[in-house]
């Protein structure tokens, strides 16, 4: 009698557990509605090679959004001040745009919005360093690991 009743806490628990994550899952493709509908986990390089102006400033523009970051790959110089302006593609989710490699000068945390925003550094390094949303829905797949990451690439 005791383990048959063990055996149905147990089942109880684990049906609430997969219950509560569905739920989960739901409420967040619900509040993606209406957004951008994204193939999660197909990361697809976008490249962009940051463009120079008069003043030796390179710039770049990054959209972010469900779950993408559009362009995903940038190529910037070494030693050169780099303008990165960033914005939300629209939506309630929050997102941001961190890098951490302050071995090669770029390192940075910014929550998106839809306004654009700056960031400015000098890559001091050459060498390929990931960027990426570091944000989550409770315990289900990061939006890193859902496609909202990428790659800054510094270039002799
Ligand atoms: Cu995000």
């Amino acid at each position: 009698m005791k383990s048959s009743r063990f055996a149905l806490i147990i089942i109880v628990f684990v049906s609430l557990y997969s219950i509560t994550i569905h739920a989960a899952d739901a409420a967040e493709k619900v509040l993606t509605e209406g957004t951008q509908t994204h193939d999660h986990g197909t990361w697809q390089e976008k490249r962009f090679v940051a463009t120079v102006d008069g003043s030796g400033v390179q710039r770049a523009e990054i959209v972010g959004g469900e779950y993408f970051y559009d362009p995903n790959y940038i190529i910037v110089k070494v030693n050169k001040p780099v303008e990165l302006k960033v914005k939300k593609s629209g939506g309630y989710i929050p997102h941001d745009l961190v890098a951490n490699s302050p071995e090669a000068g770029i390192d940075f945390k910014l929550d998106l919005k839809r306004d654009a925003q700056t960031i400015t550094f000098t890559p001091t390094k050459t060498g390929k360093y990931p960027i990426y949303c570091d944000k989550g829905f409770l315990w289900l797949k990061s939006h890193r690991e859902k496609g909202m990451e990428g790659v800054i690439e510094v270039v002799e």
